[in-house]
């Protein structure tokens, strides 16, 4: 599909109307991509941060981009990996169409997005992919409005992986 793209990099970088954060539930900051997000965005993402009460496992809630070249921040909250039968591989899928959801409603037209879960919160690497292309696909099949949706990925096997799975299709 011509309206996905794959990239190996920092997302903080990425000159697209919304990036993706994969949040905790406090949305008040944390490690891995959360921290670097707020790191390049500056203190005023903490702060409108602080007024939205959190946000429950498998929904999404925006911001402003502050200092990012992104217009927008989507704060997706995906599962901590639990073994797999407490409705991770569901709440991941959730994350994902609720962020394109609150895209859609913010005439986002490009989105660029981490690998949600698979880093601090352990989620397998190739089933988390397999859900992410997954639920983007039926997604843009639905909306055309989004003229590009960005996996930016940052490790190595993330990007193979992506690489393999979207040649394929
Ligand atoms: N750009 C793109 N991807 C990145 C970057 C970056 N700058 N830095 C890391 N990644 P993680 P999670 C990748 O751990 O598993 C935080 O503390 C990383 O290689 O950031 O959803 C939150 O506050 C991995 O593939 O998020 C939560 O508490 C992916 O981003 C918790 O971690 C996701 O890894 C969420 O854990």
């Amino acid at each position: 599909m011509d309206r996905i793209e794959l990239i190996q990099g920092d997302i903080t970088q990425l000159k697209v109307d919304a990036i993706v954060n994969a949040a905790n539930s406090s949305l008040l900051g944390g490690g891995g991509v959360d921290g670097a997000i707020h790191r390049a965005a500056g203190p005023e993402l903490l702060e409108e941060c602080r007024t939205l009460n959190g946000c429950p496992t498998g929904e999404a809630k925006i911001t402003g981009g502050y200092h990012l070249p992104a217009r927008y921040v989507i704060h997706a909250v995906g599962p901590r990996w639990k073994g797999g039968d407490r409705g991770e591989a569901d709440l991941l899928a959730s994350a994902y169409r609720r962020s394109l959801e609150i895209a859609v409603e913010n005439e986002i037209k490009s989105i660029a997005f981490p690998n949600i879960s698979t880093g601090i919160y352990g989620f397998p690497k190739e089933q988390a992919a397999d859900i992410a292309i997954r639920e983007v696909k039926k997604f843009l099949t639905q909306h055309p409005e989004i003229e590009k949706v960005i996996f930016a990925t940052f490790d190595r096997e993330n990007y193979e992986l992506y690489k393999e799975k979207l040649k394929k299709e």
